[in-house]
């Protein structure tokens, strides 16, 4: 008896001591800290060079989304070339049209989405890419070429692409929601963010009151700004680049997002997750695109192939989080990690219930109207 409780103490002793040492050396060894400082480390996939370039005069301007490139990767560009980067950046890309369209600013290097993309073909407002001066292009999964909105594939170049979707934080949403109906759950007053941007928020709002997410039909346009006047007491804030430090920080228990956004959010939160809702949803392709009335196209292109280079659209999706239609840079940034993401790479059925928007024509104003009242009302 005296054994066999001898026998008991130390086995006790021995699960308390392993215990502590899986504690302490996080189970292989290391001490849990180094372990995990280790995996968030990856080594740098570009460098800068050891002699820069010295600056020619030469500059480009890109105008690209907030929180869309990794600075480093403006600085390597031109410490490489020598041509100075003027960067400037948008939130929607009804703003980024209306700054074009207007005519007087010039940018060398824009990056629209997909709709937008075809409105400004059909508005003579892009020119046609030289392919001889983008070799890089090879890298372009041609899964992302030759889309619906440039079908001849003339004028865009594949940047990222992504969905749109609900980020939630599980601690206080403690079913996973499947559906947008959550976004009009009293539960979260106060406690949820929508993008504030016209073409996506309407959208979801047609999709959520049972509607095409394309549509231009009065009546179903009419069901989506009463359901969003309808939901405007539960919304905290329309957001768009802020909805991650918000959603970081509990702000709120739900937000609408697009997908490398909620990427983002998740690697620096255990407690968010991002879902495609049953109901569908939209996606888009994001293309960098050189304006009709650019003033250094050659720079344009350069900045465009360099872009394109497996080591930099690796290094540029560590940092932006969007998924990027980068066969090489995936590759080397490591395909199964980045395959293993339902998030960046969804499952055939999630993409089953997307879809692109369309340029809507002289209909766009129906949106553009709906969204100041919606804004407007506060
Ligand atoms: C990045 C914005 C992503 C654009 N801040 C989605 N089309």
């Amino acid at each position: 008896m005296k054994t066999i409780l001898k026998k008991k103490g130390f086995l006790v002793t021995l699960v308390i001591v392993l215990a502590l040492f899986c504690l302490a050396f996080g189970g292989n060894g290391e001490p849990a800290d180094e372990a995990e400082e280790e995996e968030e480390e990856r080594a740098p996939f570009a460098v800068m060079p050891v002699n820069p370039a010295p600056m020619t005069g030469e500059t480009i301007s890109v105008y690209n989304w907030g929180d869309y490139i990794d600075s480093e990767v403006i600085d390597i560009f031109e410490a490489e070339t020598g041509i100075r980067v003027i960067y400037e950046t948008f939130e929607t890309n009804e703003d980024m049209y209306a700054k074009i369209a207007k005519g007087g600013s010039s940018y060398d290097v824009i990056v629209p989405s997909d709709y937008m993309i075809e409105r400004m073909i059909q508005e003579e407002l892009l020119q046609p890419v030289n392919w001889n001066n983008v070799p890089n292009v090879k890298n372009i999964d041609p899964r992302f070429t030759h889309e619906s909105y440039d079908p001849e594939f003339k004028y865009s170049v594949p940047y990222t692409w992504g969905t749109m979707g609900l980020l939630y934080n599980t601690e206080t949403v403690l079913e996973a929601p499947d559906s947008w109906d959550i976004l009009l759950d009293e539960e979260y007053k106060m406690d949820m963010f929508m993008l504030n941007a016209p073409r996506d928020t309407t959208a979801i709002a047609l999709v959520m009151s049972g509607h095409d997410l394309n549509s231009i039909n009065h009546d179903d346009l009419a069901d989506a700004k009463n359901l969003l006047i309808r939901q405007k007491p539960l919304v905290l804030a329309y957001v768009v680049d802020e909805v991650k430090d918000k959603m970081i920080a509990g702000e709120a228990s739900v937000a609408l997002v697009w997908s490398g956004d909620a990427t983002f959010c998740m690697s620096e939160s255990d407690t968010l997750n991002y879902v495609v809702p049953k109901e569908g949803s939209n996606i888009f392709y994001d293309s960098m695109c050189i304006p009709h009335n650019a003033r250094n196209v050659s720079g344009a292109e350069k900045f465009i192939d360099f872009m394109c280079r497996a080591d930099i659209a690796a290094m540029n999706y560590e940092y932006v989080g969007y998924a990027i239609p980068n066969t090489a840079a995936i590759e080397l940034w490591g395909a199964e990690e980045y395959n293993a993401s339902p998030v960046n790479n969804p499952p055939q059925e999630t993409l089953n219930k997307c879809q692109v928007f369309k340029y809507l024509g002289e209909n766009t104003k129906l949106y553009d109207t709906i969204w100041t009242e919606i804004i407007s009302e506060f």
